[in-house]
């Protein structure tokens, strides 16, 4: 049986704080193989981060090698149906996801202190108490280096808000009527425009990129029909009802 790395359900009722492990996870629901969660792994992580998996011994980090692992050695087409220019269009979308949102999404829940206190702060439960303030300033600060490496960081607020916006609203109107990303019939793609969507959402975290993914009410439409199809027994995620 596969073993999925996660964090664990946490904000509110999100599948797991991480985008990725939500994106892994969905993935897995979508190839029907049957796997399960374990919520210790961090430490072990292969690359230092999760999601990662372990299939028969083989151990697997990153989403996107998860899913190609899956496609290779389970069989599973994530696309079937799809043309390469679609296929394309999907890749695109996911990558300015993955690469550009989410750098918007962990500045506004990292740096703006009242998003820290509410959600991040408590990874750092397990730390002892005279020793808490500290390590939170460290792995903060470390934060802030990766924003700045990875180039949206030396932004102001403003800017990266917008750059976040953007891409929410670029999912928005992709997305437009059709029940799932790219059609009728959900695609690779939807495991992570819902973990994504969701994430944005997420009722605990004000900021303008929540308010800039509430304006889209075909988004919130979508959270709920990929709630009632991936996570039925939640009834709803990130607020948004579980529907057909
Ligand atoms: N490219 C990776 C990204 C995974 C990732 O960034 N995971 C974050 C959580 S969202 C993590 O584990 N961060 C821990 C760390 O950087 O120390 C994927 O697709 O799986």
């Amino acid at each position: 049986m596969i073993t999925l790395y996660a964090f664990g359900p946490l904000f509110q009722g999100l599948p797991d704080p991480s985008r990725f492990v939500t994106k892994a996870e969905v993935l897995l629901k979508m190839s029907g193989l049957p796997y399960r969660v374990d919520l210790k792994g961090f430490n072990k992580a292969p690359k230092g981060k999760l999601p990662y998996i372990e299939d028969d011994g083989e151990r697997v980090a990153d989403s996107t090698f998860i899913r190609w692992h899956l496609e290779r050695k389970h069989r599973v087409d994530f696309d079937r149906g799809l043309s390469a220019e679609q296929r394309a269009i999907a890749w695109a979308f996911e990558k300015m996801a993955e690469d550009n949102l989410y750098w918007a999404l962990v500045h506004s829940r990292w740096i703006d202190d009242a998003n820290f206190n509410k959600g991040p702060r408590s990874f750092f439960g397990f730390v002892p108490a005279p020793l808490r303030s500290l390590v939170v300033g460290m792995v903060r600060r470390q934060v802030r280096k990766n924003l700045h490496a990875q180039g949206i960081g030396r932004h102001s607020k403003g800017e990266i808000e917008a750059l976040g916006s953007r891409a929410i609203d670029a999912i928005a109107t992709y997305l437009g009527h059709k029940p799932y990303f790219m059609g009728s019939e959900p695609a690779g793609v939807d495991a992570t425009m819902f973990a994504f969507a969701a994430g944005s959402l997420c009722p605990m975290f004000d900021s303008p990129l929540r308010a800039a993914a509430e304006r889209h009410d075909n988004l919130r439409r979508y959270v709920g029909r990929m709630t009632a199809r991936y996570y039925p027994e939640r009834g709803e995620i990130a607020g948004c009802r579980a529907a057909a």
